[in-house]
């Protein structure tokens, strides 16, 4: 098994968005730590499947992000459950997750399983609608944190700003509060800079649409984010 503890940097694909040959092997050859699959609407079992297929010619560990029951399938080296913690809809904070586990028991390996606290602090994003959230001040983001790591022990806490750059003092301000529980960090990432600017206090960060509107700026931010460590 890989060591997801000492993951820095991942680039997440959306199995709804086209990727040429060419580009998927690059970000599997970049050096990232893994390839994320997941997206918000659209996912299906057919496109994860595919990509699952592609990206296994490459020795990058490849991960799950759950997007919904339908596309949930063996063969993932881990798979990341989102629990979005300021969701106003318990289904997407416990009812899902029941399901899940109903449906696909005799598959389970707990130990690739990792629930991600999510936060989402961006309203704009396909995902804060989809979940039903709300918008959280400062101290509740820091009290979601607090949550994650004292009461869930959840192994990720996710502060999400899917398609926006971030606001990397409150970031700091959460990693503070961290210390068994790690904090991830995607959002708005579109140069190295930023990337660096924010995996300074996220123990990781996810770099996603960038990869379909710039892949070269992509691809930087791993060197970007290695050379630092
Ligand atoms: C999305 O956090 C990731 O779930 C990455 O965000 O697509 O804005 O890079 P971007």
């Amino acid at each position: 098994m890989y060591d997801v503890k000492h993951w820095k940097h991942v680039f997440k694909i959306d199995p709804n968005k086209p990727l040429d040959d060419k580009d998927l092997a690059g970000l599997c050859e970049s050096g990232t730590d893994a390839i994320v699959v997941g997206g918000t609407d659209g996912v299906t079992l057919d496109q994860v499947i595919q990509l699952l297929a592609e990206i296994r010619r490459y020795s990058v560990p490849c991960v799950l992000e759950i997007s919904n029951l339908e596309s949930i399938t063996p063969g993932f080296d881990y798979y990341f459950i989102p629990m979005v913690m300021n969701s106003g809809e318990k289904t997407f904070v416990m009812d899902l997750h029941h399901e899940a586990i109903k449906q696909n028991r005799s598959l389970l390996n707990w130990d690739e399983l990792l629930v991600e606290g999510y936060c989402v602090m961006n309203e704009e994003a396909k995902v804060f609608q989809y979940t039903g959230c709300y918008l959280p001040e400062e101290d509740d983001v820091i009290a979601y944190a607090q949550l994650a790591e004292h009461v869930y022990h959840l192994p990720i806490f996710y502060m999400e700003y899917s398609g926006e750059y971030g606001d990397p003092q409150l970031i700091q301000k959460v990693k503070k509060e961290l210390n068994h529980t790690r904090l991830c960090y995607g959002g708005g990432i579109k140069t190295p800079e930023q990337a660096v600017e924010m995996s300074q206090y996220a123990d990781l960060i996810v770099v996603g649409n960038v990869i379909y509107e710039d892949l070269k700026a992509a691809l930087e931010t791993v060197a970007a984010v290695k050379q630092k460590m």
